[in-house]
């Protein structure tokens, strides 16, 4: 195994379902991450630690899911230089709360903030892997195959539609 290129870090264990949405994508891509549970409320400590020295250990992205008051990706990002991607969770009023206290960072200390929940997680894996592709051919290439495949299933999906409605038509009689 390689050195982990991504950190995800989670606000809390109930949170490891939907953060496993972007584990899923970084798996997909052969990317090694490392993964923690870490609160800006309840561990602020251990998470100033965590995302300071995240650097040091080869990590390049972090990936911050955080429900409720949803700080956990703003404590990182005040940490470190490294990119800080925020993932919304879904704890109260449909993830809003978490969305606005995620997405609202003050200018300097930038959080790039992804959709409320499993979208946003996946999201927030693929965005880490772009950031990555910059400086990595291999990666780069890997996404550009990702799309063609996401194009075809796109291009299946639509000409099963179409046999369906031509099915339908047939049936009419
Ligand atoms: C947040 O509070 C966590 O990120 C989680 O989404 C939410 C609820 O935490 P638990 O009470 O389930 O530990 O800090």
């Amino acid at each position: 195994m390689s050195k982990p290129r991504v950190a995800i870090l989670m606000g809390s264990l109930s949170d490891k379902d939907v953060m496993s949405r972007a584990a899923d994508v970084l798996d997909r891509f052969g990317i090694d991450y490392e993964w923690k549970v870490s609160s800006a409320h309840r561990t602020p400590h251990a998470t100033h630690e965590f995302v300071s020295t995240a650097r040091a250990r080869g990590i390049q992205v972090i990936i911050c899911g955080a429900g409720l008051a949803a700080h956990l990706a703003g404590a990182a990002a005040a940490a470190t230089t490294l990119p800080i991607i925020g993932v919304p969770l879904n704890g109260a009023l449909d993830g809003l709360d978490s969305l606005l206290a995620t997405v609202q960072m003050p200018p300097g200390i930038p959080v790039a903030t992804v959709a409320i929940g499993s979208p946003g997680a996946k999201n927030a894996a693929y965005l880490a892997v772009q950031m990555m592709a910059i400086s990595d051919a291999a990666l780069e290439q890997a996404l550009q195959d990702d799309r063609v495949a996401m194009r075809a299933k796109i291009a299946a999906a639509s000409d099963d539609l179409a046999q369906e409605v031509a099915r339908r038509h047939a049936s009419r009689g």
